[in-house]
């Protein structure tokens, strides 16, 4: 019911994403559809994105396993969503309608996803599962993205840096449009012509999927109608997470952990408590899981600019 045809999973090795319309029926939509709001009432404040409640994650795993299994011919390894799953809302969703002045929704510039990268360190074995569950009007408010093929005709070396990766940036410098690495700091390179030339927005209704793996280029196509998504990441659970690699990286990496030095923060803790350098996916999602919410405040600042160092240090010998 929920499997994807084998020249659908072609398309995700070959493009970097593919597109199915009318995925979800009404019954799986409105389920999640409740699950936002449950998430809204628990979590008001967080605009960025709000977490799925786990016996709504769960009703998916039929839809998990057959992703899975017809994905693997396209040479792409996932095994289950880690992490939860997630709501995008690209406005100011409340549940007591009166959203503050500062409140905003969703609303990303071009780039690869940047903390999913840093903690799991693969984004080819990464499959993001983007599914509008409130969406208006189906041209408006979608995700657009850079397809691997135009972008390998476009700037073929540039697109070979960025398979398997994150943690990037398109823009716009001098009048050229570059690619920014925010793993090392400085540019990964040109892309040569405006993203506009290369890019790809699919018109999405509630309930089409959008399959998309992890390295793809992409934005939000405009906050013009009000749209929630749901966003689930599927990975590979036996594959594992470097301490050394959590480690390294340049300023805008560091900047990006300090921001959210509560996770990050118990990542380093989990593997120096183990004593290991290397642990599954499976395993530290589910040390996350089981230790809730994990807000930079539960992380003095000056202590994790120490931990970083040492960590820094650390993974130099
Ligand atoms: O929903 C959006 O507009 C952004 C979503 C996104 O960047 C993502 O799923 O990685
Ligand atoms: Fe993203």
């Amino acid at each position: 019911m929920y499997e994807l045809s084998e020249s659908q999973a072609a398309e995700v090795s070959r493009r970097g994403f593919v597109y199915i319309p009318g995925y979800l029926g009404e019954t799986d939509l409105e389920l999640l559809r409740q699950g936002f709001q449950e998430a809204l009432e628990k979590d008001p404040n967080n605009d960025y994105f709000r977490i799925m409640p786990g016996t709504v994650l769960s009703k998916f795993q039929p839809m998990f396993q057959a992703i899975s299994s017809s994905i693997r011919c396209a040479g792409i390894k996932v095994d289950g969503v880690y992490g939860g799953g997630l709501y995008f809302a690209n406005y100011a969703a409340r549940p007591d309608s009166n959203p503050k002045a500062k409140a905003r929704g969703v609303a990303l510039d071009w780039h690869q996803d940047h903390d999913s990268y840093y903690m799991w360190q693969d984004h080819h074995n990464y499959i993001n599962v983007y599914i509008p569950i409130e969406k208006p009007d189906p041209d408006r408010s979608n995700l657009t993205v850079v397809p691997f093929d135009n972008l390998s005709r476009q700037a073929p070396e540039l697109c070979e840096k960025m398979l398997a990766r994150g943690a990037t940036r398109a823009r716009k410098s001098f009048g050229r449009w570059v690619i920014l690495d925010d793993e090392w700091g400085g540019k990964l390179g040109k892309l040569g012509c405006d993203p506009a030339e290369i890019e790809e927005t699919p018109s999405l209704r509630a309930g089409d999927l959008l399959l998309m793996r992890g390295d793809i280029l992409h934005r939000t196509q405009d906050t013009l109608t009000r749209r929630v998504a749901v966003s689930f990441r599927m990975m590979d659970g036996h594959a594992t997470v470097s301490r050394k690699n959590l480690a390294r990286g340049g300023l805008p990496k560091a900047v990006m952990m300090y921001v959210s030095r509560g996770a990050y923060k118990a990542f380093i803790r989990y593997f120096a408590r183990n004593h290991k350098n290397e642990v599954p996916i499976a395993e530290l999602a589910f040390y996350m899981g089981n230790i809730g919410p994990t807000p930079p405040s539960s992380c003095g600042r000056l202590k994790f600019v120490a931990l970083l160092m040492w960590e820094k240090l650390r993974a130099i010998f």
